[in-house]
């Protein structure tokens, strides 16, 4: 029997604490709803409708488990004591901004869990995956751990999987996981080319950087993965993220550009050296055949990319061979997006259909489909060997819906946060969830 092989899409669930703070400096769409209120509920249920959605469509579609928050631990290591319901008050009144960080639901985009190499890629086959350090925001870095975790409890066989620590958690090593790194390959079972896009160099600062927003991905960070995953240089490629369209808030290259199979759909602004970078690509791809489609900023300007997130869209290949744009109801709403995505379509090139979905919960913190979800490729034998209660189904979906409108709220404005039975809430919820995706207790309330 021949083998089979699939892109599954592990899409994070929201979790009960989904609020808008404003963390991420860089990230307009944050900066600009800060403290506005939210609805985790809402934003749950649009993260599973979309899930629901790409399963029916035929894809394989998984769940990635939210993480605990508030996070306690966080407030006791920085000194607030007492029993949780005292940590909780005395950090919301003496430090409501730290309070804040350690609230935030910001799991939920899984594109930044971890950098993950199908086996096809890797020397020793095995599929490797390293959870992201996140360090560039405080309220990420708190994430790695409970990643790492989770991903163990979804890849346990280690005759297929090989799970890394997250790298130095120092901005040197900044990582970012996947929203920074693209796979290209002709079938998702061949050896493919990984390409690491990275927005500075950690040890020379002599080298081209970003001045008014941070760069969260740093070159050695990147080479770091590929050496822990095995890649072979031949197939890897690092490109400097164009640090202009960081400056203008692209804080993660997932936000200008998105490649699946043989193609490469990127804003012209995206990347530095494009010419030579993308030639290396081509040259590593070998012979068969490689898209670039190119955006140019007099079609969609980097602004209205950064607003509709146009480039943050899934890029998938359903069974029926059409490859399919996820994107966000912002890119219809905008009639220059709406417009080049209708001629995208038209123009008979690789891309054949666009889906639009309401994921406005996240878009709100700067979070659109392609950060919701993190792409592991498997043959069917890893498939089988992976944690099948994690995999979308008629029945899941109807479980895990019922399962946030149990225990969700409606409504969160920023000073609920403060709340001790939203905690209570939160635990009770990821209890049960565990049981439901049945990975195990991997949360810190649960050891
Ligand atoms: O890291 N927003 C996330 C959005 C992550 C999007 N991911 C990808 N592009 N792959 C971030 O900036 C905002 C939280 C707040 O402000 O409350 C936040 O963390």
């Amino acid at each position: 029997m021949t083998m089979q092989h699939f892109e599954v899409n592990y899409d994070g669930l929201v979790g009960p604490t989904h609020n808008y703070a404003g963390l991420s400096f860089g990230n307009v769409a944050s900066l600009a709803n800060a403290k506005s209120s939210s609805s985790p509920k809402d934003a749950a249920l649009q993260g599973l409708a979309k899930m629901k959605a790409l399963h029916d469509m035929g894809m394989k579609q998984g769940v990635l488990a939210p993480q605990e928050r508030p996070d306690v631990y966080a407030l006791r290591r920085v000194g607030f004591s007492g029993t949780d319901a005292e940590v909780l008050y005395k950090a919301a009144t003496q430090a409501p901004a730290i309070f804040q960080a350690v609230c935030s639901a910001s799991s939920m985009w899984t594109a930044n869990a971890a950098t993950v190499s199908p086996s096809a890629d890797t020397a020793n086959g095995k599929v490797h995956f390293t959870p992201a350090n996140l360090t560039n925001k405080f309220h990420r870095s708190l994430e790695p751990e409970t990643s790492g975790r989770i991903l163990q409890g979804m890849f346990a066989n280690e005759r297929y999987f090989e799970h890394h620590t997250h790298l130095p958690d120092n901005e040197h090593f900044g990582d970012e996981g996947a929203a920074n790194h693209t796979r290209l390959c002709r079938e998702y079972g061949h050896a493919g080319v990984e390409v690491f896009v990275y927005g500075r160099h950690a040890f020379d600062s002599s080298k081209p950087a970003p001045t008014r927003y941070p760069a969260r991905q740093t070159l050695e960070a990147s080479e770091a993965i590929a050496r822990l995953h095995g890649l072979d240089e031949g197939n890897t490629v690092y490109i400097q993220q164009n640090p202009d369209v960081i400056d203008q808030g692209v804080f993660h290259n997932d936000v200008i550009a998105v490649g699946n199979q043989n193609v490469l759909f990127y804003h012209e602004q995206a990347f530095a050296d494009t010419e030579a970078k993308l030639a290396e690509i081509q040259q590593k791809f070998g012979d068969s055949e490689l898209h670039f489609i190119k955006v140019g900023t007099d079609q969609v300007s980097v602004q209205d990319a950064v607003s509709t997130y146009l480039f943050n869209t899934q890029l998938i290949t359903p069974p029926d061979g059409k490859m399919t744009i996820i994107a966000p109801t912002e890119c219809q709403e905008n009639e220059r997006v709406k417009a080049y995505l209708d001629s995208l379509v038209a123009s008979g090139g690789p891309i054949q259909r666009v889906e639009f979905f309401d994921v406005k919960q996240s878009m709100r913190n700067g979070g659109g489909p392609a950060c919701l979800r993190l792409r592991v490729a498997l043959n069917d034998e890893e498939l089988d060997a992976a944690n099948q209660h994690c995999l979308m189904s008629d029945e899941l979906f109807a479980r895990l819906n019922k399962w946030v409108n149990k225990h969700y709220r409606d409504e969160l404005a920023v000073d609920d946060l403060r709340d001790p039975a939203l905690l209570e809430e939160s635990r009770t919820a990821l209890d049960e969830l565990t049981q439901i995706l049945k990975i195990g207790s991997v949360y810190a309330f649960q050891r």
